[in-house]
């Protein structure tokens, strides 16, 4: 029927389209690198699907010299059966939207493929698509320019393998700002990846540089090891992650269970979640499970045992402090809040995680009391120290009011009072803080020096009271005037919590607040003692995008009369090869800025604080947990593995169009 297959062609040629036009309905955003690496994750996934029906051992990922992605699986191949009119399954696959279906029924499980898009999505936004399959005897070839297939399917060679080759260059005429592979991004997500198929082996290639770099993730031990490597730089308070795994019958079928968890010296909590393999970054019914799991489970262990002591029952939060844990499940048909996965919805899974991990637990518990009673003494501990803080928070709370409105005198505040175009500098140093004051445009920016360094409050959690005691920040708290604490994170938390004014973005006195520290190490360790400040106390004005870091120019580059302000090295190289070209024998004058102090009013206006032409860079959190153990290891002991790594990473901040 060649209608038919016309009809059928104008589709695919259709669904392509679409793709490449509205790309993010697809892949993520376009802007940011996330739809770019999206279409790793895609092809990757199909491959972990293979693994899954108990075909492929190993998955190859290379980022190579072209800006391309080759990623090589030992699965069964995809069908190359003739599938209609002359054009092959595999064809099919390649260029239908959601064909998965068509194929999927059965055996085959799409792993991530709950995202729904398939490879075709991929094919679609590629500048060149190759495809390389060992199958039913035969090598296969075909290539496809932005979803286009430039020939048919060929068989190419005898071959006795079988498994799936897929190279693709991104069309770079549809990504912009991020346009290049983030080797780290790549390598932390697969190595996540292959935590979460025990015995799945991953190499991870980046060949774009001279130096290849090569990493082999496998996994034998599964969840339990990503627990341990969770914890690879922390105390923890016994040797061995527990590790849980049951599966009970649900409405649409068998769901699987799979737990392991470790209790650290640490003060926060830390649990990835997923289902399917997908993470659920806003966790969902498999994380409440759990968590009532735990509070049940501890708290009637504890009362029978007589080991409460002076508390009464010990709180959800007391007995998770310092865990590490990952939750994650398998499920016939669940379901989500939104298309993004986030959060997992379906009701039922609560109440079978939570019995798999009461089963587990109690068993565990009663097997090893000295590990029981440690858990509990920490859970006790964690109860007190909640108690001094609430105490001291109040203290603070009431001390702001009876000192007469609660600005503080330091504070260089806006005239405006509208908050969504205020915007408060956090300054290193009185003497920035003087020049601030002065360029600054006083109608909607504030100004608010802090002296030397402030407290590292990551040390401090057992000891809560000096926080709040600290001036500086009671000075930030009460000039932010929006509380502090963070509040409960779900609805089972909000429960033991009351609202006692934690900390809301309602209330922000200003949309922007902006940290403006010395373009140096001391202001790289300043401003993340701040952003950690604001993310055990404050973590919503993070996640809610409130929170910038000001770029101050590295250098003032002088010829004549003309004047460059210079924000990077390379930078300064290229201005500096400008000039020297204009004329050989110029008098170049280079002046390194070495702080803030340095510029007067106007330069600081000019270069850093005027909305028109300044760069911010806006803090954002990927993912709350990787946050977490970011800021364990930023403001650990090892003072000089923190100072280079704080130089290097201190937190994901991306280029903000202003
Ligand atoms: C459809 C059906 C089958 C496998 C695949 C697709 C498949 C897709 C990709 C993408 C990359 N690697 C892949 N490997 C396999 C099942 C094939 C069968 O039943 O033999």
């Amino acid at each position: 029927m060649s209608d038919d297959y016309g009809a059928d062609s104008i589709q695919v040629l259709e669904g392509l389209e679409a793709v490449r036009k509205r790309p993010g309905m697809y892949l993520g955003d376009p802007h940011d690198g996330s739809a770019l690496h999206h279409c790793i994750w895609e092809v990757v996934d199909n491959a972990v699907d293979e693994h899954l029906a108990g075909y492929n051992p190993t998955i190859e990922v290379n980022v190579e010299k072209d800006g391309s992605i080759t990623v090589i699986d030992h699965g069964r191949g995809i069908p190359v059966s003739q599938h209609e009119e002359g054009v092959s399954a595999a064809e099919v696959i390649m260029t239908k939207l959601h064909a998965g279906g068509k194929f999927d029924n059965e055996a085959y499980k799409v792993a991530g493929g709950l995202h729904g898009v398939g490879v075709s999505a991929v094919n679609a936004v590629s500048e060149y698509l190759e495809m390389i399959i060992h199958r039913d005897g035969k090598e296969w070839y075909q290539k496809y320019a932005r979803g286009v297939p430039e020939g048919r399917l060929d068989s190419i060679a005898d071959s006795e393998k079988t498994g799936t080759i897929i190279r693709f260059k991104p069309d770079l005429t549809i990504f912009s700002d991020v346009i290049e592979f983030d080797f780290d991004q790549i390598n932390t997500r697969l190595r996540r990846t292959a935590f979460l198929n025990a015995g799945l082996e991953i190499i991870v290639r980046d060949l774009r540089a001279d130096e290849e770099v090569i990493i082999e993730h496998k996994y034998d031990g599964g969840l339990k090891e990503y627990v341990g490597w969770m914890n690879d730089k922390k105390e923890v308070l016994h040797e061995d992650p527990l590790h849980i795994l049951g599966s009970k019958e649900g409405d649409k079928g068998e769901v699987h269970v799979e737990v392991s968890l470790q209790w650290t010296g640490a003060y926060t909590e830390n649990i990835h979640c997923f289902t399917n393999i997908i993470h659920n970054s806003d966790g969902g019914t498999h994380l409440s499970g759990l968590k009532s799991a735990l509070t049940r489970t501890i708290n009637s262990y504890a009362q029978s045992r007589k080991l409460l002591k002076n508390v009464n029952s010990l709180s959800g939060e007391d007995i998770r402090e310092g865990i590490s844990a990952v939750v994650s499940i398998k499920h016939p048909d669940p379901s989500f809040n939104a298309q993004t996965k986030a959060k997992l919805v379906t009701s039922e899974v609560a109440g079978i995680v939570e019995s798999v991990v009461n089963d587990k637990l109690g068993e565990f518990f009663e097997e090893n009391p000295a590990f029981a009673k440690i858990i509990i003494e920490k859970a006790v501990l964690s109860s007190k120290a909640r108690e001094a803080a609430r105490k001291a928070r109040d203290l603070t709370r009431r001390k702001g009011v009876l000192e007469g409105g609660g600005l503080p005198g330091k504070l260089a505040d806006c005239q405006s009072r509208d908050p969504s175009e205020c915007e408060i500098y956090i300054v290193e140093g009185d003497s920035a803080g003087g020049s601030a004051k002065t360029g600054r445009d006083r109608r909607t920016q504030a100004i608010l020096p802090l002296r030397g360094k402030i407290l590292n409050v990551e040390r401090q959690q057992r000891n809560i009271a000096k926080v709040f005691q600290n001036q500086e920040i009671q000075t930030m708290i009460r000039a932010l005037g929006a509380g502090v604490g963070n509040p409960p994170e779900d609805e089972e938390e909000e429960q033991e919590n009351k609202d006692e004014g934690l900390f809301n973005t309602d209330k922000l006195r200003y949309d922007k607040i902006i940290l403006m520290t010395d373009a140096d190490v001391d202001g790289a360790h300043i401003r993340t003692l701040i952003l950690t400040f604001l993310w055990r106390f404050m973590k919503p004005a993070i996640m809610q995008g409130h929170v910038y870091v000001a770029q101050p120019p590295l250098y003032q580059i002088t010829r004549g009369r003309k004047s460059h302000y210079v924000y990077t090295d390379e930078e300064r190289d290229v201005i500096i090869e400008e000039l020297r070209g204009e004329s050989e024998n110029a008098k170049i004058n280079i002046q390194r800025y070495k702080g803030l102090g340095e510029m007067n009013p106007e330069q600081l206006w000019e270069t850093t604080m005027d909305p028109a032409v300044r760069t911010l860079l806006q803090v954002t959190v990927e993912d709350a947990s990787e946050a977490d153990r970011l800021f364990e290891i930023l403001m650990g002991e090892d003072v000089a593995e923190r100072r280079s790594f704080i130089e290097k990473n201190a937190l994901e901040v991306t280029n903000l169009d202003v």
